[in-house]
C-alpha cells in the first residue's frame, strides 16, 4: 500500500493470477481498515500487479476449513469504508475478484479486460455477495445471464451493462482510477455502494416470468446439476429479500455445494486440465514451429489442418487424390462460411484461414515443414512406407507425428532414421472440435519434441494429455474394455437400451449402444470371416449397420434417436440362453458400476504400466475425448467417490478373463489410497 497524495493505491501481488488467498484477504483487509483510519488518505484505489486482477478465491482453499479473514469478513470491510474505493481492474476479473471490485464504489477497466462469474463451472455459486450486487447492479436478467452461462463478458460489453464505470487503455488505468478517486472525494458525496442500489431489482423492474422460466430452462438444460438451480435461488432473493438476508442465504447455499461431489469433481478436473500441461521430470522448451504439413486429407486429416489452421499455422495437407484435396477444400470453405454467418469470423478472415491450408499432390511440397502429421488409413504397411518417403523428403530436424489411434508408435518410427523425432499426436474426430489430444510419447521421443508436440495443442486450444505406448492408448484401451463389460451384461440379462439408458442418466450424452449405431456396427466388422459368433455380427449379417442402415442396435425408422428393437431383444436373448449364464435384471446403478469398474480397472493397469503418468491425467482423457459428464469428475475421481472397494467389487463380478482386478486398485482398496490423485512415485493421498 502507498499513498499518492491523498489517495491510498493498495496493490495486490499475488501471481501467477492474484488468488484471494487468505493472504490476499487478510492484505486487503488491513490496507482498507489502515487507509479509513489515516486523516491523510481522502480514497483509496485498488490494483493488481500482474498479468490480471483477482482471478477469483484461491481455489485450493475449498474443501478445507473457512480461513479467517472470510470473504465476508474482506467484503463487509469495503463495506464500511466511508471512504471511496475505486477498483482499477485488469486481466481476467472474475469469480470473487469480480465481487471484490463490486464492493468498491466505482470500476475503471483496462481495455481488453474480461469480467465473468464463473463459479458454476466449479460447482459453486458467487459466495460473496455477488448474487446479490449483480442484480442490483446490472439487473436480474443480465445478473442471471452472467452467473448461469459463466461467460466473460469484455470490457465494453461491461460498460454498457454497468458493470464496470470507464475504460481506458491499459497504461492509463491507475491514472485515470487515482483521477476518479479524487474526483469522487471531492465530491463529497456519500460513498455509493452497490448494495444499496434498488432501482433495478424493484418489483416493476424484474420480468414476472423471469425465474420460473430460468428454472424450466435448467430442467430441459442441466436437470441433474444443483449450482445453477442453487444460483437461480439466490438472485431471486436478491429481489425478494432484504440484502443481508440475501448474503446470508447465499453464504448457507455456498457452503452446501461446496461440499457436494459435483463441486469437488469439478474442482478436480479443473486442477487436472492444470496438471496435464506439465508432464512429469520434461522440461525442455518448445521449438518455434510456423509451418505444419498434414498427409491424408480424409475424415481426420482435414479435420487436423482446420485445427492448425485456427491457431494461425501455416498447413500443406497432402494427398495423392486430388478429389480427397478439394472435397476437403469444400468443406473447410463451407465450415468458414458457417463461421463467418455466426459472427464468429470476418469474410476476411475466413478466406485468410482457407487460404492459409495449402493444398497439393506431391510430399516434396513438405520439404520446409517444421512438423508434418501423418493421417492415412490405419494400415502399418501404409503408414511405414508414407513415413520413409517423409523422412526422405523432411529436413533433419523436422518433428514427424502420427495420427494412428492403434497402431505401435515404436514400430512405426522403426522405419525413421531418427526416431527420436517421431510422436503421436492422436486427434479425436472431428478433430477441429474435439479437444482431447492424446500426445504419445515414444520409446525414442526427444523431450523437446514432446514439449513442441504440447505447445502445438495449447496454441489449437486443445488439451494434450502425454501417454506411452500400447494397444489403444488411454482411451480406446479403456473403452474396449468398458465395450466388453456391457456385453457380458448383455448374456446376463441386460438389454442394450438399458445399458445406454443407465449410462445416459449418469450424464454421457449417449450410451455405447447407441454409440455404436452412430458410428457404424460395420466399421470392425469382416465380411469375409463373418461366422455369427457375436451379437454384433448377425447384426451385420443381418444389415443392422446402425444410423445410416435406418436400424442397429435400435430402429430409426421412427426418429433418428432410435426405438428399442425387439428383433434385437430376439438375437440378445438367444446368445444370453446358449452363454448358459444365470438371466437377471439389472438396476442403473449395478449397470453403472458394471462399466465404470471396467474402465477403472484398465485405467489402474495403465497407471501400473506407466502407459498414463497419473490417475487424474485419464480423467483429462475421458473427460475431454469420451463425453465423460464433467460434475462426475472422471472415471478415477468417480472411483474414490464411489469406494474403490465396491469398484473392486464389481471388478470381480465382471467375471470377464482379461479384466482380472489390476494390482494397483487391490493395493489402494488396503492402504485406502486414491485413484484420482494417484501418481507412481508419488505418495498417495488418501
Ligand atoms: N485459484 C487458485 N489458483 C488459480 C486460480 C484460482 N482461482 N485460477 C488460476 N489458478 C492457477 C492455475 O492453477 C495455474 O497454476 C495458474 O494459476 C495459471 O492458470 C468466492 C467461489 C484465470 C482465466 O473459476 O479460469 O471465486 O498450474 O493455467 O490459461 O464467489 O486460470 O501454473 O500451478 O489456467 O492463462 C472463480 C479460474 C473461483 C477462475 C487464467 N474463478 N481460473 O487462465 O492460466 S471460485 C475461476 C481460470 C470463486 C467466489 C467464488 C484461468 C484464468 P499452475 P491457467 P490461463
Amino acid at each position: 500500500m502507498q499513498t499518492r497524495g491523498s489517495i491510498s493505491v493498495i496493490e495486490v501481488d499475488s501471481p501467477p493470477v492474484n488468488a484471494l488467498s487468505r493472504d490476499v484477504r487478510a492484505g486487503v483487509s488491513s490496507a482498507v481498515v489502515a487507509a479509513n483510519e489515516d486523516p491523510d488518505v481522502v480514497a483509496l484505489v485498488i490494483t493488481c500487479a500482474g498479468r490480471t486482477w483477482m482471478a477469483g478465491a484461491d481455489i485450493k482453499e475449498f474443501g478445507g476449513p473457512p480461513l479467517e479473514p472470510t470473504f465476508t469478513r474482506m467484503i463487509g470491510v469495503l463495506d464500511g469504508s466511508v471512504k471511496p474505493i475505486v477498483a482499477a481492474v485488469h486481466g481476467t476479473a472474475l469469480g470473487g475478484g469480480l465481487e471484490l471490485a463490486l464492493a468498491c464504489h466505482h470500476r475503471v477497466a483496462a481495455t481488453g479486460t474480461v469480467l465473468g462469474s464463473p463459479e458454476i463451472k466449479l460447482g459453486l455459486l458467487p459466495g460473496a455477495g455477488g448474487t446479490q450486487r449483480l442484480p442490483r447492479l446490472i439487473g436480474p436478467v443480465a445478473a442471471l445471464d452472467l452467473i448461469l452461462t459463466a461467460r466473460n463478458v469484455a470490457a465494453d460489453e461491461a460498460l454498457a451493462l454497468g458493470l464496470v464505470d470507464a475504460v481506458v487503455p491499459s497504461d492509463e488505468l491507475r491514472r485515470a482510477a487515482i483521477a476518479t478517486a479524487l474526483e469522487v472525494a471531492a465530491s463529497g458525496q456519500p460513498v455509493r455502494r452497490v448494495r444499496d442500489l434498488s432501482e433495478r431489482i424493484a418489483p416493476d423492474a424484474v420480468p414476472a416470468d423471469l425465474f420460473t422460466e430460468a428454472r424450466m430452462n435448467l430442467s430441459r438444460s442441466t436437470p441433474d446439476l444443483l449450482a445453477p438451480q442453487y444460483c437461480i435461488r439466490c438472485v431471486e432473493a436478491a429481489v425478494t429479500m432484504p440484502f443481508d438476508d440475501g448474503v446470508a442465504l447465499e453464504r448457507e447455499l455456498f457452503y452446501e455445494l461446496v461440499d457436494t461431489s459435483q463441486s469437488r469433481a469439478l474442482r478436480h478436473v479443473f486442477a487436472a486440465e492444470r496438471r496435464v500441461k506439465r508432464p512429469p521430470g520434461e522440461s525442455a522448451s518448445a521449438r518455434d514451429v510456423q509451418a505444419v504439413g498434414v498427409v491424408g486429407a480424409g475424415t481426420m486429416g482435414s479435420g487436423i489442418a482446420m485445427a492448425l489452421a485456427d491457431a494461425g499455422y501455416r498447413v500443406h495437407l497432402v494427398d495423392s487424390d486430388r478429389g480427397a484435396l478439394e472435397r476437403s477444400d469444400t468443406s473447410a470453405a463451407a465450415r468458414y462460411q458457417r463461421m463467418v454467418g455466426r459472427g464468429e469470423l470476418s469474410e476476411a478472415a475466413a478466406r485468410a484461414r482457407r487460404d492459409s491450408i495449402g493444398r497439393s499432390e506431391e510430399l516434396v511440397s513438405l520439404r520446409a515443414c517444421d512438423v508434418v502429421i501423418e493421417a492415412v488409413v490405419e494400415r502399418s504397411d501404409v503408414k511405414k512406407a508414407l513415413l520413409r518417403q517423409v523422412d526422405e523428403v523432411l529436413g533433419a530436424d523436422a518433428i514427424i507425428a502420427s495420427n494412428t489411434s492403434t497402431l505401435d508408435l515404436d514400430d512405426l518410427a522403426s522405419v525413421i532414421g531418427d526416431p527420436s523425432r517421431v510422436i503421436g499426436l492422436h486427434f479425436f474426430s472431428p478433430a477441429h472440435i474435439m479437444t482431447l489430444v492424446e500426445v504419445v510419447r515414444g520409446r525414442h521421443t526427444s523431450p523437446d519434441a514432446l514439449a513442441t508436440a504440447l505447445d502445438m495443442c495449447r496454441r489449437m486450444n486443445k488439451t494434450g494429455v502425454v501417454v506411452g505406448v500400447c494397444p489403444g492408448f488411454v482411451g480406446n484401451r479403456m473403452l474396449l474394455r468398458r465395450t466388453a463389460a456391457a456385453d457380458a451384461l448383455l448374456l446376463q440379462g441386460a438389454m442394450p437400451w438399458e445399458i445406454d439408458a443407465a449410462l445416459v442418466s449418469f450424464g454421457f450424452k449417449m450410451g455405447p449402444y447407441q454409440m455404436s449405431d452412430l458410428i457404424g456396427l460395420d466399421v470392425l466388422w469382416n465380411r469375409e470371416t463373418t461366422s455369427s459368433a457375436t451379437i454384433r455380427e448377425v447384426l451385420c449379417e443381418q444389415g443392422r449397420f446402425g444410423q445410416k442402415a435406418g436400424a442397429g442396435f435400435y430402429d430409426y425408422a421412427e426418429s433418428r434417436r432410435g426405438a428399442p428393437s425387439e428383433q434385437v431383444a430376439d438375437i440378445v436373448r438367444g446368445f444370453a440362453r446358449r452363454s448358459g449364464q444365470t438371466q437377471r435384471a439389472f438396476g442403473p446403478d449395478e449397470i453403472v458400476d458394471r462399466l465404470m469398474a471396467a474402465l477403472v480397472n484398465e485405467g489402474a493397469k495403465l497407471l501400473d504400466e506407466g502407459i498414463a503418468t497419473r490417475g487424474s491425467d485419464i480423467d483429462v482423457v475421458w473427460v475431454h475425448g469420451y463425453g465423460f459428464p464433467r460434475h462426475r469428475g472422471g472415471p478415477m475421481f468417480f472411483a474414490d467417490e464411489r469406494g474403490l472397494d465396491r469398484m473392486l467389487a464389481s471388478v470381480e463380478e465382471l467375471g470377464i478373463p482379461e479384466q482380472e482386478p489390476a494390482p494397483l486398485l487391490t493395493r489402494l482398496v488396503s492402504e485406502g489410497g486414491r485413484l484420482a490423485t494417484y501418481e507412481p512415485g508419488v505418495p498417495s493421498s488418501g
